[in-house]
């Protein structure tokens, strides 16, 4: 396999269980995310599954950064066949008039200029060789919006906003394009969106066998597995005892 795939927030949740579904079936992986320590500590478990892998630390929202580290591959690292745009995050649950503008930023810097910044580095590399496959991680909260919820599915809606102008845009250079947007994952989501509060983000997973980042790992190596003339558009995945934003039940 000398298939190369590139995964944005690899440190943690459906990143870095996406870098190990590829790493163990024979994919060169590039792995990236702010926190170097976490980068060097997956780098090594991937390497032990006798992965070659490339790890790359930068803030998808700082431009200068994603583009001095894709502009630093070599080689044949620069044809990557894959592209996880995953980096992502909630930071807040509060109606739109009590909202924090630094909450805002951050969420509409990652989730929605992060994604294109580094979209906008890798994707004239795969122009180039005329195929590729970009996967964006959005979410049902792109689907649906939901109370307090405001801020963070605006920048989901407009993750598959772009999923689909992508796919037009790109369909002359035979690049495939998978909306991905799943419903309640147990992730670190939950404790960032509440800044550190573990027990209010257990409370979110109470009653409930959510998801878990291997399931979303495995939806993604699914679509990138099929063949290269089949193109998942969209997919929506939820725990079974969830059907959409505002439908859960507990048990
Ligand atoms: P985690 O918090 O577990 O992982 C998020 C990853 O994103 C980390 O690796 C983090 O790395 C990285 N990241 C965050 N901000 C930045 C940044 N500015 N620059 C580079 N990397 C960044 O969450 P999940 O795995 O759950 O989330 C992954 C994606 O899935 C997100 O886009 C999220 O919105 C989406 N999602 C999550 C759901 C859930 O219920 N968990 C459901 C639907 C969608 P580091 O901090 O090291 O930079
Ligand atoms: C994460 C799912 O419902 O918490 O995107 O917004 S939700």
């Amino acid at each position: 396999m000398d298939k190369i795939i590139m995964v944005t927030g690899a440190t943690a949740g459906f990143g870095r269980a996406t870098a190990k579904k590829f790493a163990v079936n024979g994919y060169r992986i590039i792995i990236t995310g702010r926190r170097k320590e976490r980068l060097a500590e997956l780098e090594n478990e991937l390497k032990g599954d006798n992965a070659e892998v490339l790890a790359l630390s930068f803030d998808v929202r700082n431009k200068v950064e994603v583009d001095k580290a894709v502009g630093s591959l070599s080689g044949d690292w620069k044809n990557i066949d894959i592209l996880v745009n995953n980096a992502g995050l909630a930071v807040g649950l509060s109606h739109i008039d009590k909202g924090d503008t630094d909450d805002w930023d951050r969420m509409l810097d990652t989730n929605v200029k992060g994604l294109l910044y580094v979209t906008r580095a890798v994707v004239p590399l795969m122009a180039e060789r005329g195929s590729g496959h970009v996967f964006n991680i959005s979410s049902i909260a792109g689907k649906d919006v939901y109370e307090n919820g405001n801020v963070y599915c605006a920048s989901k809606f407009a993750v598959d906003a772009l999923s689909k102008a992508m796919r037009i845009d790109l369909l002359s250079h035979g690049i495939r394009v998978t909306n991905i947007a799943p419903g309640m994952a147990e992730t670190e989501f939950s404790v960032v969106r509440f800044k550190g509060d573990r027990e209010r983000a257990d409370a979110v997973y109470k009653g409930v066998k959510a998801l878990a980042a291997e399931d979303i790992a495995d939806v993604i190596y699914f679509c990138a597995a099929l063949p290269p003339h089949v193109c998942i558009n969209d997919l929506v995945i939820t725990p079974t005892q969830q059907a959409g934003v505002n439908n859960l039940v507990r048990k």
